[in-house]
This record gives structure tokens, C-alpha cells and sequence, in this order.
């Protein structure tokens, strides 16, 4: 038997902006509720959750880190996160792990940036919500309006569960707002009343309670606690209360909060795929069959990969073999461990609602699902900012290479790849800073040390017409010769289209089954009739389109968005072979791409930028220099304003220094690829002159 029951289980990630105090307040409730003993504080590098040697030396969160207690019959599994947005990955990729999420806010600098991005996330991941006003203790609160601006926000179905007694170094207790005190003196405001509201803001998801309520009849303990729950799952509640982490004041009402209002693991409705691509819902049930999903891999410097898992039902065992979607065999887990920060402890199985970590199996990665069924991919956002790198010393290419997989493993938001142009190795993060801390842990972890340079832009090619023509590959070189003819049509193929709508055997009619490749949306179809060019050679013409696409025929950059129909051709019994037809094939697409009014796609990027409001206008005009499009302007709470906009990223490359010197280091962003589109005229004939004369050099 699991060890801890379903309804003993809360999961809760722990989320929010920068030095809001996530990870005090995890380390505080561990130390409260006796699961470790020893001090810990982030300050002294003792923190149990940021055990990281980054974490030390910077004195911030990096990672996401499962820790767990026991309190009140529960058993709490806990995920600290990080608030740099430039770690929001870890943060997205903890909210596939929990249930719910703890919005952990800043009393005296309130909402700020990732404030409202994790709590867009959470809801985006479907998770209940609490909202935890952290740093009571300290100067210059203005509680009032910062519950208005939550509330304003957020929505009015965020609710005080309690309010403070005292702010600042008076802050001394917090009253219960459901059952108020009868002496709430130094109360920042009114528990009573707000406790009138939030019962109501409960009852409101049954109908009979509420009927009773209205007639007289309030509802019991026992109600209510089963009506929060419910409130909290479909989101028309969130629960707030008040804390300080540093003080300790608030910390036993925070986790009495916990207890009554984050979501057992079987409230939330989830589903999976079968491989039959049918929706089948999963429920919590240890008897169940398996399901459940990787939601976050470390490399230890002990027991090497370390795969964190969620349990969504059925029971992990120990040695087990079970099937990995994607793998064709299934995979032996000889090692489960239960997580405590950065220890790990061996347990013999784990049931629904469940988190453990594996180890060393291979053939998991973050997003992996275990069991039969295909869990919905965990929406990381794309890293955009990118860097050429290579080793500092000669001869550590090999150990930069392994390093760079381990570290693409960890982090989903990180990617290296290998420019097929330039032979170069991009890494891509989120932000400098998300670049330069991986820099600093391949230093330390890894023992090389990388040079960088300026990112290269990943255009894409395409075209925006129709064509058609045709290739002819003929050499004669004494012996054997060389002999392909291939005859295409291309057309422009609209992204996200449905292919089987679009390739119809009304606009194809000698058609055959077509060939797609949603990485590039590339499609071919095969038309030829009566045998022009055998069935055999096809997919040496498909491979010779293939490198086309990699390669680029106007720029050296990817092709995409294309559809090239072969129609005819012609073969020779002794000269025609599949090399002859590879070359036509790649020859005839370059041709007739050529003709088809080639463009380039840009990647637009959205970035969202946090600037006093004082430079808000600066920032606009900037933007607009750099034909950037502002979206929408709001207040990020204090002084501050947010600026969204969408920019080609060539344009943004280097924007953190233009922003620094904008706002005189006050301001922040973060970026992420929004979608790609055509790039305009001028522009265009300055990339192609560009990549020209790179060739030529090269040449
Ligand atoms: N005055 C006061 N300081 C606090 C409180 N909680 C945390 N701090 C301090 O604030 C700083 C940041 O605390 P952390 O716990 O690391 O904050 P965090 O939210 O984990 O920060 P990131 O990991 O960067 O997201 C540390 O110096 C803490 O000592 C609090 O309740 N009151
Ligand atoms: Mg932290």
C-alpha cells in the first residue's frame, strides 16, 4: 500500500514574483512542522530549498525544488520556484506536478511582473489558487489598497481567509475572517465583514447550502470545508492570507490554510489520449492503471539523472517495468526515491497524487509519459535569446557537447543546436541572465568554460506564390552515367491549416497518399501517374527536398510553409539511380522555389516590459524604431507600468542594455516567441546581400 492515502495528499507549488520570499516561507514551514530540523535560511546559504551552488552565491532561486511535510494527518508536497522570469519554465514545469498554486506576494512592492504571469499560468494550467501576502513585517504597507489592487486585478473572488493584526514591526497576529475574534483590536481591516462576504463567495457553488443560508440555516464546519474545496477547484474563490516568513507571524494560520483549502489530488478533471487518439479521463484510484508524467529532470552529481514524477493514478513500484509513451520497450525503474530538497530517500512505491523521483533511466525526459496513456505536453515557452558558444581551451569540444545535453535535459526553457550554415553551436535561453547562470554551472558542474558571441537570427524561408518546373539531372562521365527528371508544382502551404482539407483530390486529383512534416509544415504529394518516374526513386526525391529544406535556397535558412506536388517525370532503365533523382529532386525544388516569390518569415517576438511610468512614453517610442507593434498598457501595480509588445527579434536582440540605459536600470522584460511572419521588402534585400556575401567569404 502507498504510504499516504488520497485524501491525505496536497500538492502545492509555491510561485510568484522575485524575492517575494517563496523560498523562506517553504524553508519556515518545514522547520515548523518538525520535517527538518536543522536551521535554514536563504540568507546564510542554508536554505533547504536552494541547495544549488548558484542558488548560494547569488542568494535567489534557480530551480524548482520538491520538498514535503506532514502536518494535521496531510502529507504536503511542497515546490518552491523561482521568481525570475527568466526561470518561469521551472515554474510551469512544477504546475504539472501539483494541484494547487500558493501566489506568494510582496506586502510592501505588491503585484509586479510574475506576479501576473504565474498566476496566468496557474489558471492556464487549471490549478486552484491561494494568494499568500508575505512580508507583513515590513515598512510602508499600504494593505488597503493593495487588497483593492489585487481585487482589481485578480478578480473579487480573491478573498481574505485572514486579516493582519498590526503591519511592520507591529505586526503581530492575524484574525481568522470566517470566524472572526471577538476582539480583533490593530485589525488592518474588517474581518467581520469581509468573513460575511467570503461565506457567501463559498456557498455559492451549492445551491441547496445556499438556499439554507438565505432562509435562516448557516452552513456547518463540515460544509464549508467540503464547499472551499469546490470553490477553490472551479476557481470562483481564491483564498488569501497573511504571513511573514521572517517573523514566523501568520505561519500557523498560512498552513491551517493549506489544509483546508489546497485541492486533494482527485478534485482536478484531467485527461489523456489513448493510442487511439480517444480522450479518456484518468482518475486518482491505486488500483487504477498507471498514469503519469515527468514534470521536471536534474542531473545530481551522485545519482545522475533524476527524473521527478507525478502520480495522476495507479500505483509506481519500485523495479516495475512500465511503458513509456513513445518507447517501444517498456522501461525497468529500479530506483524510486522520495525528495526532500536536495536528499533523496528509496521507497518501494508511490500512489496516486503521488511525486517521486527516478533514477538514471535513460529513456525518460521532462513531459514523458508513464503508463498507457498521453498526458497533454507541458507548455513550456519558447527561449529566444540566443548565442554562438564555444569551448575557451581547444580539445573541450566533446566534454562542451555532453555538458550542453545534460543541461538541455534539466531545462526545457534552454536548447542548443547546431547551425547547419555556419557549423556553429547556438545555445538559446531566456534572457541573458537564464545564459549567464547556465554559464556559470557548466563552469562549475561540468569544469568547461565557453566563449559567446552575437546570436544569429533563425529566419525562416518560404514563398508567397505559385510555380511549377522541372529539374533535369543528366551526366555522362565515361562508364555509367546519371539520369533523373522531375517535374514539380509548388504552392504556398497556410500554417496551421488542416492538411486533409487542404490537399483534396479535387485540387489533386491524380493524388496518392501525401506526405507531411508538421516541424517545417512542409508537404509532398505524389502525382505521378503511368509509372514516368518508378515508385522506387520517390524517396530519393523526397530526401533531395528534404536537404533543400535545411539548407535554404535563398538565404541558407530553413525552408517552411511550402507544398511541392511531383507530377512527372522521366527515367533511363540503366543511368537513372537514387543518387540521379536525389539531385533532381533538390534542383527542381530550388528552381521552381526561386520562381515562386521567395520571401523570408522573422520570428516576432512578445515581450513585455516593466518600466517606471515615467518612461513608458520612452519605451513606446523606442518600440516603434524598432518596428515594433504595442499591444496593450497597464498598471504592474506602485509606480510601475507594463508595456507589451510584439517585435521582430532582430530588432530586440540586445534590448536588455537599450532598456537599461532607457530606465537607468529600473526597468525589466521577458520574451518569448510570439509567431513568425513575413519580412518586409527593404529588409529582406538586406539579409539576402548579407548572407551573399557571407557565402562568398566563405568561398
Ligand atoms: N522582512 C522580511 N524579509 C523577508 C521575508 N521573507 C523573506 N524575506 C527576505 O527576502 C529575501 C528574499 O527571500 P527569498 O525567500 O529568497 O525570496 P524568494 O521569493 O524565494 O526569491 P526568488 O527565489 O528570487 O524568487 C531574503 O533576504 C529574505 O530574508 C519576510 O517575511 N519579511
Ligand atoms: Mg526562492
Amino acid at each position: 500500500m502507498p504510504k499516504y492515502s488520497v485524501d491525505q495528499i496536497r500538492n502545492v507549488v509555491f510561485c510568484g514574483h522575485g524575492s517575494a520570499g517563496k523560498t523562506t516561507l517553504v524553508d519556515k514551514i518545514l522547520t515548523t512542522t518538525g520535517a527538518v530540523s536543522r536551521n535554514a535560511s536563504v540568507d546564510e546559504g542554508t536554505s533547504i530549498c536552494d541547495f544549488d551552488e548558484e542558488e548560494k552565491q547569488h542568494k535567489y532561486s534557480i530551480e524548482a525544488t520538491v520538498v514535503q511535510c506532514d502536518h494535521g494527518g496531510k502529507h504536503f508536497c511542497m515546490i518552491d520556484t523561482p521568481g525570475y522570469p527568466d526561470f518561469i519554465g521551472q515554474a510551469i514545469g512544477a504546475m504539472r506536478g501539483v494541484d494547487t498554486a500558493a501566489i506568494v506576494i510582496n506586502a510592501q512592492s505588491g503585484i509586479e511582473v510574475n506576479t501576473r504571469r504565474v498566476f496566468a499560468e496557474a489558471k492556464k494550467a487549471g490549478l486552484g489558487r491561494m494568494i499568500v501576502i508575505n512580508r507583513m513585517d515590513a515598512d510602508n504597507i499600504d494593505f488597503p489598497t493593495l487588497v483593492e489592487n489585487i481585487q482589481e486585478l485578480f478578480g473579487k473572488a480573491c478573498v481574505l481567509l485572514n486579516v493582519p493584526l498590526g503591519q511592520g514591526a507591529d505586526f503581530r497576529g492575524v484574525a481568522n475572517t470566517l470566524k472572526p475574534p471577538a476582539d480583533a483590536a490593530g485589525a488592518l481591516v474588517d474581518p467581520k465583514e469581509i468573513g460575511e462576504s467570503l461565506l457567501e463567495t463559498i456557498i455559492e457553488v451549492d445551491e441547496a447550502v445556499m438556499e439554507r443560508y438565505f432562509e435562516g440555516t448557516p452552513p456547518t464546519d463540515e460544509e464549508i470545508s467540503r464547499l472551499i474545496v469546490k470553490a477553490v477547484a472551479e476557481g470562483s474563490l481564491v483564498p488569501m492570507v497573511c504571513v511573514s516568513s521572517k517573523t514566523g507571524v501568520g505561519l500557523p494560520e498560512l498552513i491551517a490554510a493549506l489544509e483546508l483549502c489546497a485541492l486533494p489530488p482527485d478534485v482536478l478533471r484531467r485527461t489523456g489520449k489513448n493510442a487511439a487518439g480517444a480522450e479518456v479521463e484518468v482518475k486518482a484510484d491505486p488500483a487504477g492503471p498507471l498514469v503519469a508524467q515527468v514534470f521536471k529532470t536534474r542531473i545530481d552529481p551522485f545519482v545522475q539523472k533524476l527524473s521527478f514524477v507525478r502520480v495522476f493514478s495507479g500505483t509506481l513500484k519500485k523495479d516495475a517495468n512500465v511503458p513509456v509513451v513513445g518507447v517501444r520497450k517498456p522501461v525497468k525503474l529500479s530506483t524510486l526515491f522520495s525528495v526532500q530538497g536536495e536528499e533523496t530517500t528509496a521507497i518501494d512505491e508511490i500512489g496516486p497524487g503521488g511525486i517521486a523521483a527516478v533514477a538514471k533511466v535513460e529513456d525518460l525526459h521532462t513531459g514523458s509519459s508513464l503508463g498507457e496513456l498521453t498526458l497533454p505536453p507541458i507548455p513550456f515557452p519558447t527561449p529566444m535569446v540566443g548565442l554562438a558558444a564555444s569551448p575557451k581551451s581547444r580539445g573541450d569540444e566533446g566534454k562542451l557537447s555532453g555538458a550542453l545535453q545534460k543541461l538541455c535535459e534539466e531545462d526545457a526553457t534552454f536548447r542548443r543546436d547546431l547551425d547547419p550554415q555556419t557549423k556553429e553551436m547556438v545555445i538559446t535561453g531566456m534572457s541573458e541572465l537564464h545564459l549567464q547562470i547556465l554559464r556559470e554551472r557548466l563552469k562549475r558542474r561540468d569544469k568547461v568554460e565557453i566563449e559567446t558571441r552575437e546570436p544569429k537570427i533563425p529566419y525562416r524561408e518560404t514563398i508567397l506564390a505559385n510555380a511549377e518546373g522541372m529539374y533535369r539531372h543528366k551526366k555522362q562521365t565515361g562508364g555509367r552515367g546519371q539520369f533523373g527528371e522531375v517535374h514539380i508544382r509548388m504552392f504556398p502551404l497556410p500554417k496551421g491549416v488542416n492538411i486533409e482539407e487542404w490537399a483534396t483530390k479535387a485540387k489533386f486529383p491524380s493524388m496518392k497518399e501525401p506526405h507531411y512534416d508538421e516541424e517545417n509544415n512542409f508537404l509532398w504529394i505524389d502525382s505521378v501517374v503511368g509509372g514516368t518516374i518508378p515508385g522506387n526513386f520517390l524517396p530519393a526525391i523526397e530526401k533531395g527536398f528534404r536537404e533543400r529544406i535545411e539548407r535554404g535556397v535563398i538565404a541558407g535558412y530553413k525552408v517552411q510553409n511550402v507544398c511541392v506536388e511531383v507530377h512527372f517525370g522521366k527515367h533511363h532503365p540503366v543511368d537513372s539511380s537514387e543518387q540521379a533523382f536525389k539531385t533532381a529532386g533538390s534542383m527542381a525544388f530550388r528552381n521552381v522555389f526561386q520562381q515562386a516569390k521567395p520571401s523570408l518569415l522573422e520570428p516576432i517576438v512578445r515581450i513585455e516590459v516593466t518600466v517606471p511610468t515615467g518612461n513608458v512614453g520612452d519605451i513606446n517610442s523606442d518600440m516603434s524604431g524598432r518596428r515594433g507593434r504595442v499591444l496593450s498598457m497597464d498598471s504592474a501595480g506602485g509606480d510601475l507600468q507594463t508595456v507589451i509588445v510584439e517585435v521582430p527579434l532582430a530588432e530586440v536582440t540586445t534590448y536588455a542594455r537599450s532598456l537599461s540605459s532607457i530606465t537607468g536600470g529600473r526597468g525589466s522584460y521577458t520574451m518569448e516567441l510570439s509567431h513568425y511572419d513575413i519580412v518586409p521588402g527593404n529588409v529582406l534585400q538586406e539579409i539576402i546581400a548579407k548572407a551573399q556575401m557571407k557565402e562568398e567569404e566563405e568561398e
